[in-house]
């Protein structure tokens, strides 16, 4: 299998994340990426191919104009209010307030976010272009007509919404090649987050849409961050009912079990019959990740790749979260290879 990567992730160097009321290093890191990349060259899975530039047309069928236009200026923005640190929400148009688009780049953040902990900082809107174009580059290469490919994205897709950032996330890599494939001529397709948190951007953005099945198993919205979605009883609205499925699971869910979730998504994915599928693949999952509470050890993430792959379909793998970062390459590729096997 083809991995598209590029260097420009970096660009992502955030110094802060707002973490229990301090502001600690980001779980999110740079050096997540260089433990996937070593793992793959390990087990020699493929090549490794740089991304080409798509541009924003395709971004743009996913993002609203005035929060790419946001995102583009935030950095510049936020400097010249005076702020001295990253530019980070602190204001938001909470229940009973006005939805209006504020002008001030302190209310406009807090307009374009859904949570705190992700600041913006110089070059985080070329990285999350790039990532962008890894995705886009991936879905190419299958439109190409390989079986599958790797988009190793970072920062990451699935909590970014049409018109907010937060959870890591700016632009949604998984929903943008979903679009794609789409506007390329297919008729449906099925995303399915494996990441520990909810993916509420990609819920959000395909909610009243019938021709993009989306389902997600996650930690349970009372105890895990995003909070405010991943019930079960949420299942789509208008054209698109009955096509958002959630599988919220409790505290110390261990891989029987979430298997079992596992295997009643890849069920719905058979009866909905998807030109192409899209694994958001956060391994956050890990009973040693230290923001998350599943109890899935390494060679969990082998068995469940052998059963995605059992699905026979053209699968691109966009990389998601996953922060008990020396052991993110093992449990990325260990689906990957798993997979491979099916
Ligand atoms: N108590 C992704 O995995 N809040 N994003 C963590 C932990 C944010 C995760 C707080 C978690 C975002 C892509
Ligand atoms: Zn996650």
């Amino acid at each position: 299998m083809k991995t598209i990567y590029t260097d420009d992730h970096k660009l992502r160097d955030a110094k802060t994340e707002l973490y229990g009321g301090t502001l600690v290093p980001p779980f999110e890191c740079p050096e997540r990426m260089d433990f996937v990349l070593e793992r793959l060259a390990a087990v020699k899975l493929g090549p490794v191919e740089a991304p080409t530039r798509h541009g924003l047309d395709p971004v743009r069928r996913i993002h609203d104009a005035d929060y790419l236009d946001f995102l583009a200026t935030c950095w510049e923005e936020w400097q010249a209010a005076g702020f001295e640190g990253e530019a980070i929400a602190a204001n938001w148009p909470a229940r009973r307030m006005t939805g209006r688009r504020p002008r001030h780049i302190d209310g406009k953040i807090g307009y374009h976010s859904l949570a705190s902990e992700t600041a913006i900082s110089g070059g985080t809107w070329e990285a999350a272009q790039a990532s962008a174009d890894v995705a886009l580059t991936a879905r190419a290469v299958i439109a190409g007509g390989e079986r599958a490919a790797f988009a190793l994205c970072r920062p990451p897709g699935h909590h970014a919404t049409g018109d907010m950032f937060g959870g890591y996330c700016f632009l949604n890599n998984a929903a943008i090649a979903a679009q794609a494939f789409l506007d390329d001529g297919a008729s449906r397709v099925a995303i399915l987050d494996v990441d520990f948190h909810h993916g509420n951007g990609t819920q959000d953005i395909f909610y009243d849409r019938g021709d993009v099945l989306f389902l997600s198993l996650h930690g349970q919205p009372e105890d895990a961050f995003p909070y405010f979605s991943g019930y079960a009883d949420e299942t789509g609205a208008g054209a698109g009912e009955g096509f958002t499925v959630n599988y919220p699971m409790p505290e110390g869910t261990p891989f029987e079990r979430w298997s079992e979730a596992l295997d009643a998504a890849c069920g719905r994915i058979e009866d909905y019959g998807p030109d192409a599928l899209i694994i958001s693949l956060g391994v956050d999952t890990f009973e040693e990740d230290p923001i998350s509470f599943f109890k899935l050890k390494s060679d969990d993430y082998r068995r469940y790749g052998t059963r995605i792959g059992a699905l026979g379909l053209p699968t691109l793998f966009a990389m998601e979260g996953g922060y008990a970062v020396a052991q993110v390459g093992v449990n990325t590729v260990n689906v990957l290879e798993g997979f491979e096997d099916a």
